[in-house]
């Protein structure tokens, strides 16, 4: 159907009917069983994608790890030149891209193209990064030497994908990996298989265009099996996941059987403090988009706010009124504010954590449910909820991939709050309301906030690409996309030359002969 003008971006896209499946650069090829994409906006076939078998992922990465053997050797900044050409190509496919990751994952059009925007700040990120690969240069403790430091290229980078942010993650890994002279194999979600069919199309647009060898950017496809063969494969030297905890735990421990490295961007559960001092309008806004954004399904989502007793009904009232105003549907549609999940059993989690919350003692503010009739045949539409809730409440401890908003009540000062918010097991988004100077510096101080990302005056959700990204504890400690997140996709070596004809020994130790 013509929807929003979606066959128009998928023909952009270059994605047809036929052969879609495991591919090395331009071609697809594939002899596995059949995944099909079904739109959550309108329940219809996209397009189908065949998955990986053993055999087609031994051919995949014999091409890849022979194109590292070339990809390596081409200066850095050369390699920038690429990553650029891959921004601009991005530029050309942005309404399309967006167009597509609304349609086959959800999220608002306006946020499917905030998603691709990602993709192209990482690339000018990594521009400019390409000839910033630094190593720090030591004073050496013999006389006649020197000692510095190199980073080389690491090798096949393994990418492990989530639905929820089905091209920018990949992205992020990518173009820092192609500066550094890695090769890629991205296994995107299969909940969005179409999005990773339609990332290899510009990626190969742009190899080929430069006569660069097949294997720089692999796709294969499948579920967690396919995923296996990845993690468990030696020649794989860094494998970068972003799922669930659940998901984190299995790939950690069959990376680390192996010695390998993993980055790891697993599950959150993020809080906004609202303290006495805090602006109840941008509260407000900050609140609504963290919990409804996406439909509540960024790893950065809001899921808790914590909200100081003296404040708690009036910022309650404001947030209640403002989900009065959402509009739910077509997510293509841009007078919506909200899409649909991503498929029914994401709607059963939603529904079960809602009779959760009612179980364990908590009141619903904004009564949930599951939109029927015109416009909501996918059965994917869910309304945004409020409960309130207590922080020890089992399902309040658990990330549900929905927009399901907890309101707690805090009594005392910003440590009674950050206890609270420190006390899940996740570890990922965090942030204060505050006009207080005071609240502020003791969130972000060593007793505040335990989490990778800590904002003040601003929601969980809504990451520059230009901060490291990441966080602690059952998030998984990873760090992709700015600052030096850059140095996990290199190997380091520590060099020291020695220019004299003597050979001291360090430490001052003697050995005559
Ligand atoms: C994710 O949810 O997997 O900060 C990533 C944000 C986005 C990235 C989220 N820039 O919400």
């Amino acid at each position: 159907a013509e929807n929003f003008g979606i066959d128009t971006a998928l023909k952009t896209l270059g994605i047809s009917d036929s052969n879609l499946g495991t591919s090395t650069g331009s071609e697809f090829f594939s002899s596995g069983e059949e995944i099909s994409s079904y739109s959550p906006v309108d329940g219809l076939l996209i397009a189908k994608v065949t998955t990986t078998t053993k055999a087609d992922y031994d051919k995949v990465m014999d091409a890849t790890t022979k194109a590292f053997a070339t990809w390596r050797t081409m200066p850095a900044p050369q390699r920038g030149e690429i990553v650029r050409q891959f921004g601009d190509k991005l530029r050309e496919k942005k309404e399309a891209l967006g167009k597509l990751v609304s349609y086959e994952m959800g999220k608002s059009y306006q946020e499917g193209l905030g998603e691709v925007q990602e993709m192209i700040d990482i690339c000018d990120f990594a521009v400019g990064l390409s000839r910033q690969l630094h190593g720090l240069t030591m004073h050496s403790e013999r006389p006649g030497h020197r000692m510095y430091e190199q980073y080389h290229p690491l090798g096949v980078v393994g990418i492990i994908s989530a639905f929820n942010f089905p091209v920018a993650v990949w992205a992020w890994n990518t173009a820092l990996a192609w500066i550094c002279g890695d090769v890629c194999v991205w296994k995107p979600s299969e909940k969005t298989p179409l999005c990773g069919v339609a990332c290899q199309n510009i990626a190969a647009e742009v190899l080929k265009a430069n006569n660069l060898p097949e294997g720089i950017s692999c796709l294969i496809n499948g579920d967690h099996k396919v995923g296996e063969y990845m993690t468990s494969d030696v020649r794989i030297p860094l494998i970068s996941a972003t799922g669930s905890t659940r998901m984190g735990k299995i790939v950690a421990q069959t990376v680390a059987g192996r010695l390998g490295k993993s980055l790891l961007e697993l599950g959150g559960n993020n809080a906004i403090i609202v303290t006495p001092d805090a602006d109840i309008k941008m509260t407000v806004i900050g609140a609504v988009f963290g919990a409804v954004g996406t439909a509540g399904q960024r790893c950065t989502s809001t899921r808790r706010l914590i909200i100081h007793e003296s404040v708690y009904d009036t910022v309650k009232d404001a947030v209640v009124k403002a989900y009065g105003q959402l509009r739910i549907g077509n997510p293509l549609d841009e007078n919506n504010h909200v899409g649909p999940i991503i498929d029914t059993d994401a709607v059963k989690m939603y529904e079960a954590a809602l009779a959760k919350v009612k179980a364990e003692g908590g009141t619903i503010v904004v009564e949930g449910g599951v939109l029927s009739g015109e416009g909501y045949e996918s059965g994917c539409y869910v309304k945004p909820a409020i409960a309130e809730a207590k922080n020890n409440f089992e399902i309040v401890q658990h990330e549900t991939f929905a927009p399901i908003l907890y309101l707690l009540k805090y009594t005392g000062d910003i440590h009674d709050a950050l206890k609270l918010q420190n006390g899940v097991a996740q570890g990922l988004s965090s942030a204060v309301m505050t006009n207080n100077l005071r609240e502020a510096e003791a969130f972000l101080s060593v007793q505040g906030s335990d989490c990778g990302i800590a904002n003040v005056n601003i929601g969980t959700s809504g990451a520059e690409i230009g901060g490291a990204f990441g966080g602690e504890k059952e998030t998984g400690g990873g760090r992709e996309s700015g600052s030096d997140a850059w140095k996990v996709y290199m190997r380091r070596q520590t060099n020291t030359i020695n220019y004299t004809t003597e050979l001291p020994l360090a430490q001052g130790i003697k050995f005559d002969l």
